[in-house]
Protein backbone atom coordinates (compact mmCIF):
# COMPACT_ATOMS: atom_id res chain seq x y z
CA UNK A 1 0.00 0.00 0.00
CA UNK A 2 1.20 3.56 -0.32
CA UNK A 3 0.41 6.47 1.09
CA UNK A 4 0.02 10.35 0.33
CA UNK A 5 3.44 11.92 0.63
CA UNK A 6 2.16 15.21 1.60
CA UNK A 7 2.39 14.14 5.46
CA UNK A 8 6.38 13.12 4.23
CA UNK A 9 9.49 14.99 7.08
CA UNK A 10 11.84 15.61 5.39
CA UNK A 11 14.36 15.35 8.13
CA UNK A 12 13.25 11.36 7.97
CA UNK A 13 11.57 10.35 5.05
CA UNK A 14 11.92 6.52 5.50
CA UNK A 15 10.43 7.14 8.94
CA UNK A 16 13.06 6.16 11.25
CA UNK A 17 11.03 7.28 14.21
CA UNK A 18 8.43 4.49 13.36
CA UNK A 19 11.09 1.47 14.42
CA UNK A 20 12.28 4.05 17.84
CA UNK A 21 10.48 2.60 21.31
CA UNK A 22 7.73 5.08 22.94
CA UNK A 23 10.90 5.63 25.77
CA UNK A 24 13.16 6.21 23.07
CA UNK A 25 11.71 8.94 21.58
CA UNK A 26 10.75 10.39 24.71
CA UNK A 27 14.47 10.11 25.82
CA UNK A 28 15.54 11.98 21.78
CA UNK A 29 12.99 14.70 22.58
CA UNK A 30 13.92 15.14 26.30
CA UNK A 31 17.44 15.77 25.38
CA UNK A 32 16.46 17.89 22.15
CA UNK A 33 14.36 20.03 24.55
CA UNK A 34 17.24 20.70 26.95
CA UNK A 35 19.48 21.51 23.69
CA UNK A 36 17.23 24.26 22.61
CA UNK A 37 16.91 25.52 26.01
CA UNK A 38 20.29 25.45 27.35
CA UNK A 39 23.14 25.06 23.71
CA UNK A 40 21.74 26.13 21.20
CA UNK A 41 21.06 29.42 21.85
CA UNK A 42 24.29 30.41 23.34
CA UNK A 43 26.85 27.80 21.25
CA UNK A 44 27.98 29.80 18.47
CA UNK A 45 28.72 32.62 20.82
CA UNK A 46 31.00 29.99 22.77
CA UNK A 47 32.64 28.76 19.75
CA UNK A 48 33.47 31.90 18.31
CA UNK A 49 35.22 32.75 21.48
CA UNK A 50 36.74 29.73 21.67
CA UNK A 51 35.34 29.34 25.41
CA UNK A 52 33.01 27.19 27.21
CA UNK A 53 32.52 29.54 30.31
CA UNK A 54 29.46 27.84 31.53
CA UNK A 55 31.32 23.96 31.51
CA UNK A 56 30.39 23.50 35.30
CA UNK A 57 27.00 24.30 35.32
CA UNK A 58 25.85 22.84 31.71
CA UNK A 59 27.66 19.36 32.91
CA UNK A 60 25.53 19.65 36.19
CA UNK A 61 22.70 20.56 34.12
CA UNK A 62 23.35 17.31 31.56
CA UNK A 63 23.98 15.37 35.36
CA UNK A 64 20.55 16.26 36.44
CA UNK A 65 18.64 15.04 33.62
CA UNK A 66 20.64 11.79 33.58
CA UNK A 67 22.76 12.41 30.32
CA UNK A 68 26.08 11.88 32.28
CA UNK A 69 27.41 7.76 31.90
CA UNK A 70 23.51 7.17 31.21
CA UNK A 71 24.49 3.95 29.14
CA UNK A 72 25.81 2.53 32.70
CA UNK A 73 24.46 0.79 35.70
CA UNK A 74 24.55 1.67 39.18
CA UNK A 75 26.57 4.24 40.73
CA UNK A 76 23.64 7.18 40.30
CA UNK A 77 24.11 6.31 36.63
CA UNK A 78 20.44 5.94 34.53
CA UNK A 79 21.45 2.07 33.19
CA UNK A 80 19.62 3.35 29.58
CA UNK A 81 20.12 1.27 26.53
CA UNK A 82 22.86 1.93 23.90
CA UNK A 83 20.19 3.12 21.48
CA UNK A 84 19.00 5.84 24.28
CA UNK A 85 22.96 6.60 24.52
CA UNK A 86 22.80 6.63 20.78
CA UNK A 87 20.19 8.91 20.71
CA UNK A 88 21.62 11.29 22.89
CA UNK A 89 24.55 11.46 21.31
CA UNK A 90 23.12 12.93 18.44
CA UNK A 91 20.71 15.10 19.61
CA UNK A 92 23.42 16.78 21.53
CA UNK A 93 25.86 16.43 18.71
CA UNK A 94 23.14 18.10 16.50
CA UNK A 95 24.10 21.36 18.87
CA UNK A 96 27.64 20.99 18.64
CA UNK A 97 30.23 18.09 18.67
CA UNK A 98 31.61 20.16 21.41
CA UNK A 99 29.36 19.41 23.87
CA UNK A 100 28.74 16.17 22.87
CA UNK A 101 32.33 15.41 23.34
CA UNK A 102 31.91 16.93 27.12
CA UNK A 103 29.36 14.28 27.48
CA UNK A 104 31.24 11.50 25.93
CA UNK A 105 34.28 11.91 27.47
CA UNK A 106 32.91 12.20 30.89
CA UNK A 107 30.48 8.92 30.67
CA UNK A 108 32.40 6.89 27.86
CA UNK A 109 35.84 7.55 28.60
CA UNK A 110 36.10 8.21 32.12
CA UNK A 111 33.14 6.84 34.27
CA UNK A 112 33.54 3.97 31.77
CA UNK A 113 37.09 3.37 32.91
CA UNK A 114 36.11 3.52 36.67
CA UNK A 115 33.08 1.53 35.87
CA UNK A 116 34.50 -1.15 34.47
CA UNK A 117 37.71 -1.61 35.54
CA UNK A 118 37.80 0.54 39.04
CA UNK A 119 37.84 -0.93 42.73
CA UNK A 120 34.42 -0.90 44.67
CA UNK A 121 36.28 2.06 46.27
CA UNK A 122 36.81 4.33 43.17
CA UNK A 123 33.77 3.78 42.24
CA UNK A 124 31.88 4.51 45.29
CA UNK A 125 34.42 7.38 45.21
CA UNK A 126 33.61 9.03 41.54
CA UNK A 127 30.94 7.92 40.00
CA UNK A 128 28.14 9.02 41.68
CA UNK A 129 29.83 12.81 41.74
CA UNK A 130 30.22 12.30 38.09
CA UNK A 131 26.87 10.96 36.79
CA UNK A 132 25.65 14.24 39.01
CA UNK A 133 27.68 16.22 36.96
CA UNK A 134 29.66 17.40 40.39
CA UNK A 135 32.76 15.81 39.21
CA UNK A 136 33.91 16.39 35.93
CA UNK A 137 36.41 13.85 34.22
CA UNK A 138 39.32 13.49 31.96
CA UNK A 139 40.97 10.85 29.54
CA UNK A 140 44.87 10.75 29.31
CA UNK A 141 45.51 8.28 26.74
CA UNK A 142 47.23 10.52 24.04
CA UNK A 143 50.40 11.85 24.07
CA UNK A 144 52.81 14.72 21.94
CA UNK A 145 54.68 11.83 20.52
CA UNK A 146 51.95 9.07 20.31
CA UNK A 147 48.55 9.58 19.17
CA UNK A 148 47.67 6.89 16.93
CA UNK A 149 49.99 4.69 18.03
CA UNK A 150 49.57 4.99 21.86
CA UNK A 151 51.16 1.70 22.92
CA UNK A 152 54.06 3.31 22.47
CA UNK A 153 53.19 5.97 25.04
CA UNK A 154 56.23 7.25 27.28
CA UNK A 155 54.49 8.76 30.68
CA UNK A 156 55.66 6.26 33.46
CA UNK A 157 54.68 5.01 36.56
CA UNK A 158 56.85 3.95 38.73
CA UNK A 159 56.63 2.03 42.42
CA UNK A 160 57.71 3.73 45.39
CA UNK A 161 56.99 1.44 48.40
CA UNK A 162 52.81 1.35 48.53
CA UNK A 163 52.84 4.47 46.15
CA UNK A 164 53.41 5.11 41.88
CA UNK A 165 54.62 8.29 41.11
CA UNK A 166 53.28 9.66 37.78
CA UNK A 167 55.97 11.44 35.27
CA UNK A 168 54.81 12.53 31.57
CA UNK A 169 52.57 14.64 29.51
CA UNK A 170 49.44 14.11 27.48
CA UNK A 171 47.91 15.99 24.75
CA UNK A 172 44.72 17.07 23.58
CA UNK A 173 42.67 15.97 26.36
CA UNK A 174 39.40 17.01 26.19
CA UNK A 175 37.76 18.49 29.68
CA UNK A 176 41.52 18.66 31.00
CA UNK A 177 41.66 22.05 32.25
CA UNK A 178 38.26 21.87 33.96
CA UNK A 179 38.47 18.02 35.66
CA UNK A 180 38.24 17.23 39.29
CA UNK A 181 39.87 13.44 38.24
CA UNK A 182 41.68 12.50 35.12
CA UNK A 183 42.50 8.97 34.00
CA UNK A 184 45.78 8.13 33.01
CA UNK A 185 47.00 5.75 31.17
CA UNK A 186 51.09 5.08 32.08
CA UNK A 187 53.36 2.35 31.49
CA UNK A 188 54.67 0.60 34.23
CA UNK A 189 56.81 -1.92 32.96
CA UNK A 190 54.90 -4.80 34.41
CA UNK A 191 55.44 -7.64 32.99
CA UNK A 192 51.86 -8.79 31.28
CA UNK A 193 51.00 -5.98 30.23
CA UNK A 194 52.44 -2.43 31.77
CA UNK A 195 50.30 -0.19 30.85
CA UNK A 196 47.99 0.56 33.62
CA UNK A 197 45.44 3.06 34.51
CA UNK A 198 45.52 5.46 37.27
CA UNK A 199 42.82 7.58 38.51
CA UNK A 200 44.50 11.37 39.15
CA UNK A 201 42.45 13.81 41.41
CA UNK A 202 43.39 17.06 39.35
CA UNK A 203 44.73 18.34 43.02
CA UNK A 204 47.75 15.97 43.38
CA UNK A 205 50.87 17.88 43.72
CA UNK A 206 52.49 17.56 40.56
CA UNK A 207 49.81 17.60 38.31
CA UNK A 208 48.67 20.51 35.70
CA UNK A 209 46.42 20.86 32.89
CA UNK A 210 47.35 23.92 30.52
CA UNK A 211 45.01 24.59 28.01
CA UNK A 212 45.47 24.24 24.42
CA UNK A 213 44.78 27.87 22.24
CA UNK A 214 44.25 28.28 18.73
CA UNK A 215 42.18 25.89 17.61
CA UNK A 216 40.17 26.31 14.94
CA UNK A 217 37.93 23.01 15.78
CA UNK A 218 35.72 21.87 18.46
CA UNK A 219 36.35 25.85 19.60
CA UNK A 220 32.99 25.43 22.36
CA UNK A 221 35.22 22.67 24.00
CA UNK A 222 38.25 22.64 26.52
CA UNK A 223 41.22 20.87 25.25
CA UNK A 224 44.14 20.99 27.33
CA UNK A 225 48.01 18.97 27.55
CA UNK A 226 48.21 16.67 31.22
CA UNK A 227 51.85 17.86 32.49
CA UNK A 228 52.35 15.11 35.36
CA UNK A 229 55.55 15.66 37.53
CA UNK A 230 56.52 13.69 40.26
CA UNK A 231 52.97 12.77 41.10
CA UNK A 232 52.53 10.46 43.96
CA UNK A 233 49.82 8.21 44.44
CA UNK A 234 48.41 5.66 47.17
CA UNK A 235 48.63 2.58 45.84
CA UNK A 236 44.87 2.54 45.69
CA UNK A 237 44.68 4.85 42.50
CA UNK A 238 45.51 2.15 39.85
CA UNK A 239 42.69 0.45 38.24
CA UNK A 240 42.93 -3.05 39.65
CA UNK A 241 40.56 -4.68 36.68
CA UNK A 242 42.71 -4.32 33.45
CA UNK A 243 46.01 -4.74 32.34
CA UNK A 244 47.47 -3.61 28.88
CA UNK A 245 46.60 -1.43 25.90
CA UNK A 246 42.89 -3.77 25.60
CA UNK A 247 41.67 -1.26 28.64
CA UNK A 248 41.97 2.36 27.46
CA UNK A 249 41.08 0.54 23.61
CA UNK A 250 38.08 -0.88 25.87
CA UNK A 251 36.98 2.51 26.66
CA UNK A 252 37.75 3.95 23.12
CA UNK A 253 35.17 1.36 21.43
CA UNK A 254 32.26 3.13 23.88
CA UNK A 255 33.04 6.15 22.95
CA UNK A 256 33.53 5.52 19.06
CA UNK A 257 29.82 3.96 19.51
CA UNK A 258 28.56 7.35 20.40
CA UNK A 259 30.06 9.06 17.89
CA UNK A 260 28.88 6.85 15.33
CA UNK A 261 25.65 8.24 16.53
CA UNK A 262 26.37 11.96 17.02
CA UNK A 263 28.27 12.34 14.03
CA UNK A 264 24.59 12.22 12.44
CA UNK A 265 23.51 15.08 14.43
CA UNK A 266 25.93 16.99 12.86
CA UNK A 267 24.92 16.05 9.50
CA UNK A 268 21.22 16.37 10.34
CA UNK A 269 21.53 20.22 11.55
CA UNK A 270 23.83 21.05 8.48
CA UNK A 271 21.14 19.29 5.97
CA UNK A 272 18.04 21.11 8.09
CA UNK A 273 19.83 24.19 7.33
CA UNK A 274 20.21 24.08 3.52
CA UNK A 275 17.02 22.62 2.81
CA UNK A 276 14.98 25.44 5.07
CA UNK A 277 18.01 27.79 3.61
CA UNK A 278 17.03 26.38 0.04
CA UNK A 279 13.58 27.17 0.26
CA UNK A 280 13.80 30.42 1.17
CA UNK A 281 16.42 31.62 -0.88
CA UNK A 282 15.16 33.09 -4.36
CA UNK A 283 18.03 33.44 -7.22
CA UNK A 284 16.94 33.75 -10.87
CA UNK A 285 13.17 34.69 -9.55
CA UNK A 286 13.00 31.23 -7.86
CA UNK A 287 13.54 29.41 -4.68
CA UNK A 288 17.13 27.49 -5.36
CA UNK A 289 15.61 24.57 -4.02
CA UNK A 290 13.42 24.15 -7.30
CA UNK A 291 16.70 24.07 -9.44
CA UNK A 292 17.95 20.04 -10.42
CA UNK A 293 21.59 20.86 -8.80
CA UNK A 294 20.08 21.85 -5.68
CA UNK A 295 18.02 18.88 -5.48
CA UNK A 296 20.59 16.49 -6.43
CA UNK A 297 22.63 17.79 -3.28
CA UNK A 298 19.58 17.57 -0.98
CA UNK A 299 18.51 13.83 -2.11
CA UNK A 300 22.33 13.33 -1.94
CA UNK A 301 22.55 14.62 2.05
CA UNK A 302 19.15 12.84 2.92
CA UNK A 303 20.60 9.63 1.45
CA UNK A 304 23.46 9.90 3.50
CA UNK A 305 22.18 10.87 6.74
CA UNK A 306 18.96 8.59 6.35
CA UNK A 307 22.07 5.51 5.92
CA UNK A 308 24.56 6.71 8.24
CA UNK A 309 21.58 6.88 11.08
CA UNK A 310 20.25 3.45 9.97
CA UNK A 311 23.47 2.12 10.61
CA UNK A 312 24.02 4.04 13.89
CA UNK A 313 20.47 2.02 14.81
CA UNK A 314 21.58 -0.77 13.68
CA UNK A 315 24.68 -1.21 15.39
CA UNK A 316 22.76 -0.26 18.42
CA UNK A 317 20.67 -2.81 18.58
CA UNK A 318 23.32 -5.24 18.40
CA UNK A 319 25.43 -3.18 21.21
CA UNK A 320 22.03 -4.01 23.39
CA UNK A 321 21.63 -7.54 22.31
CA UNK A 322 24.57 -9.83 21.16
CA UNK A 323 27.07 -6.94 22.00
CA UNK A 324 29.85 -4.99 19.71
CA UNK A 325 32.80 -5.99 18.08
CA UNK A 326 35.44 -2.99 17.71
CA UNK A 327 35.60 -3.69 14.12
CA UNK A 328 32.10 -3.11 13.85
CA UNK A 329 32.15 -0.03 15.60
CA UNK A 330 35.04 1.18 13.21
CA UNK A 331 32.56 0.68 10.10
CA UNK A 332 30.72 2.85 11.88
CA UNK A 333 33.12 5.91 12.77
CA UNK A 334 34.90 5.57 9.05
CA UNK A 335 31.34 5.56 7.60
CA UNK A 336 29.23 8.03 9.57
CA UNK A 337 31.77 10.73 10.49
CA UNK A 338 33.06 10.77 6.95
CA UNK A 339 29.35 11.36 5.29
CA UNK A 340 28.86 13.72 8.19
CA UNK A 341 31.93 16.06 7.27
CA UNK A 342 30.70 15.41 3.43
CA UNK A 343 27.18 16.52 4.11
CA UNK A 344 28.24 19.62 6.02
CA UNK A 345 30.74 20.35 3.23
CA UNK A 346 27.58 19.83 0.31
CA UNK A 347 25.76 21.82 2.61
CA UNK A 348 27.68 24.93 3.27
CA UNK A 349 27.77 25.41 -0.72
CA UNK A 350 23.89 25.48 -0.64
CA UNK A 351 24.24 28.04 1.61
CA UNK A 352 26.27 30.57 -0.44
CA UNK A 353 28.43 33.20 1.16
CA UNK A 354 26.19 32.80 3.94
CA UNK A 355 27.95 29.19 4.29
CA UNK A 356 30.91 30.57 6.40
CA UNK A 357 29.04 32.49 8.62
CA UNK A 358 28.88 31.63 12.34
CA UNK A 359 25.26 32.73 11.73
CA UNK A 360 24.15 29.25 10.22
CA UNK A 361 25.41 26.18 12.33
CA UNK A 362 27.26 24.84 9.12
CA UNK A 363 30.58 25.50 9.20
CA UNK A 364 30.79 25.52 13.16
CA UNK A 365 29.95 21.60 12.67
CA UNK A 366 32.07 21.23 8.97
CA UNK A 367 34.98 22.58 11.17
CA UNK A 368 33.82 20.47 14.50
CA UNK A 369 34.23 17.33 12.63
CA UNK A 370 37.46 17.58 11.36
CA UNK A 371 38.14 17.06 14.86
CA UNK A 372 35.92 13.96 15.36
CA UNK A 373 37.21 13.00 11.86
CA UNK A 374 40.67 12.58 13.78
CA UNK A 375 40.23 11.60 17.46
CA UNK A 376 38.74 8.85 18.35
CA UNK A 377 41.01 7.22 16.16
CA UNK A 378 41.60 8.77 12.58
CA UNK A 379 39.97 7.79 9.43
CA UNK A 380 42.84 6.12 8.62
CA UNK A 381 42.90 3.87 11.86
CA UNK A 382 39.59 2.95 11.42
CA UNK A 383 40.43 1.96 7.61
CA UNK A 384 43.40 0.02 8.84
CA UNK A 385 41.02 -1.99 11.83
CA UNK A 386 38.24 -2.92 8.84
CA UNK A 387 41.42 -3.89 6.46
CA UNK A 388 41.97 -6.12 9.18
CA UNK A 389 39.00 -7.91 9.86
CA UNK A 390 38.66 -8.29 6.03
CA UNK A 391 41.87 -9.95 5.75
CA UNK A 392 43.17 -10.61 8.75
CA UNK A 393 46.51 -9.04 7.90
CA UNK A 394 47.08 -6.08 10.55
CA UNK A 395 48.58 -3.62 8.13
CA UNK A 396 49.39 -0.91 11.23
CA UNK A 397 52.86 -1.45 11.34
P1 LIG B 1 46.59 -4.35 19.30
O1 LIG B 1 47.71 -5.32 19.44
O2 LIG B 1 45.74 -4.41 18.09
O3 LIG B 1 45.63 -4.43 20.57
C1 LIG B 1 46.15 -4.45 21.89
C2 LIG B 1 45.12 -5.17 22.75
O4 LIG B 1 43.89 -4.42 22.76
C3 LIG B 1 42.80 -5.20 22.22
N1 LIG B 1 41.98 -4.27 21.44
C4 LIG B 1 40.81 -3.79 21.88
N2 LIG B 1 40.13 -4.05 23.01
C5 LIG B 1 38.96 -3.39 23.19
N3 LIG B 1 38.47 -2.50 22.31
C6 LIG B 1 39.14 -2.20 21.18
N4 LIG B 1 38.66 -1.28 20.32
C7 LIG B 1 40.37 -2.87 20.92
N5 LIG B 1 41.28 -2.82 19.92
C8 LIG B 1 42.26 -3.69 20.26
C9 LIG B 1 43.50 -6.27 21.38
O5 LIG B 1 42.66 -7.39 21.24
C10 LIG B 1 44.72 -6.55 22.22
O6 LIG B 1 44.32 -7.33 23.33
P2 LIG B 1 45.31 -8.40 24.00
O7 LIG B 1 44.49 -9.10 25.02
O8 LIG B 1 45.75 -9.30 22.87
O9 LIG B 1 46.44 -7.64 24.58
O10 LIG B 1 47.23 -2.91 19.50
P3 LIG B 1 48.07 -1.99 18.53
O11 LIG B 1 49.13 -1.32 19.34
O12 LIG B 1 48.50 -2.76 17.32
O13 LIG B 1 47.02 -0.85 18.14
C11 LIG B 1 45.93 -1.06 17.34
C12 LIG B 1 45.25 0.29 16.99
C13 LIG B 1 46.06 1.06 16.00
C14 LIG B 1 43.92 -0.10 16.37
C15 LIG B 1 45.02 1.13 18.27
O14 LIG B 1 46.22 1.53 18.82
C16 LIG B 1 44.17 2.35 18.01
O15 LIG B 1 42.94 2.26 18.05
N6 LIG B 1 44.78 3.58 17.81
C17 LIG B 1 44.04 4.80 17.75
C18 LIG B 1 44.22 5.57 19.03
C19 LIG B 1 43.00 6.36 19.42
O16 LIG B 1 41.91 6.13 18.95
N7 LIG B 1 43.16 7.28 20.37
C20 LIG B 1 42.04 7.99 20.90
C21 LIG B 1 42.42 8.73 22.15
S1 LIG B 1 41.03 9.26 23.15
C22 LIG B 1 40.28 10.43 22.25
O17 LIG B 1 40.59 10.70 21.14
C23 LIG B 1 39.14 11.13 22.90
S2 LIG B 1 38.46 12.32 21.88
C24 LIG B 1 37.29 13.09 22.79
C25 LIG B 1 35.89 12.60 22.53
O18 LIG B 1 35.69 11.37 22.46
O19 LIG B 1 34.96 13.37 22.41
P1 LIG C 1 49.18 10.96 14.37
O1 LIG C 1 49.00 9.66 15.05
O2 LIG C 1 50.53 11.60 14.40
O3 LIG C 1 48.71 10.81 12.86
C1 LIG C 1 49.01 11.78 11.85
C2 LIG C 1 48.52 11.20 10.52
O4 LIG C 1 49.24 10.00 10.22
C3 LIG C 1 47.04 10.80 10.57
O5 LIG C 1 46.44 11.04 9.32
C4 LIG C 1 47.11 9.30 10.81
O6 LIG C 1 45.98 8.59 10.40
C5 LIG C 1 48.35 8.94 9.97
N1 LIG C 1 48.92 7.67 10.38
C6 LIG C 1 49.50 7.35 11.57
N2 LIG C 1 49.88 6.05 11.57
C7 LIG C 1 49.52 5.54 10.37
C8 LIG C 1 49.62 4.26 9.78
N3 LIG C 1 50.13 3.20 10.42
N4 LIG C 1 49.14 4.10 8.51
C9 LIG C 1 48.58 5.14 7.86
N5 LIG C 1 48.46 6.37 8.36
C10 LIG C 1 48.93 6.57 9.61
N6 LIG C 1 43.19 12.09 23.13
C11 LIG C 1 42.99 11.60 24.39
O7 LIG C 1 43.69 10.71 24.85
N7 LIG C 1 41.99 12.11 25.17
C12 LIG C 1 41.16 13.11 24.75
O8 LIG C 1 40.26 13.53 25.49
C13 LIG C 1 41.36 13.64 23.44
N8 LIG C 1 40.60 14.68 23.00
C14 LIG C 1 40.89 15.25 21.78
C15 LIG C 1 40.22 16.42 21.41
C16 LIG C 1 40.53 17.05 20.20
C17 LIG C 1 39.83 18.32 19.82
C18 LIG C 1 41.48 16.48 19.33
C19 LIG C 1 41.79 17.10 18.01
C20 LIG C 1 42.16 15.33 19.71
C21 LIG C 1 41.88 14.71 20.94
N9 LIG C 1 42.61 13.60 21.38
C22 LIG C 1 42.41 13.08 22.65
C23 LIG C 1 43.74 13.11 20.60
C24 LIG C 1 43.34 12.24 19.42
O9 LIG C 1 42.88 10.98 19.85
C25 LIG C 1 44.59 12.09 18.52
O10 LIG C 1 44.79 13.36 17.92
C26 LIG C 1 44.42 11.02 17.46
O11 LIG C 1 44.43 9.74 18.05
C27 LIG C 1 45.52 11.09 16.38
O12 LIG C 1 46.78 11.22 16.95
P2 LIG C 1 47.79 12.38 16.42
O13 LIG C 1 47.06 13.65 16.41
O14 LIG C 1 49.03 12.28 17.23
O15 LIG C 1 48.09 12.00 14.91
Amino acid sequence: MLTNTSWANPLDLVDITSVLTPEERQVRDSVRAVCAKSIDPYVAGWFESGELPVARELTRELGAVGLLGMHLEGYGCAGMSAVDYGLACLELEASDSGIRSLVSVQGSLAMFAIWAYGSEEQKQEWLPRMAAGEAIGCFGLTEPDFGSDPGGMRTTARRDGDDWVLNGTKMWITNGSIADVAVVWAQTGEAGGGIRGFVVPTDSHGFSAPLIHHKLSLRASITSELVLEEVRLPGSAILPGVRGLKGPLGCLSEARYGIVWGAMGAARSAFQTALEYAGQRIQFDRPISGFQLTQQKLAWMNQELTNGTLLALHLGRLKDTKGLRPDQVSVGKLNNVSKAIEICRVARTVLGANGISLEFPVIRHANNLESVLTYEGTVEMHTLIVGQALTGQAAFR
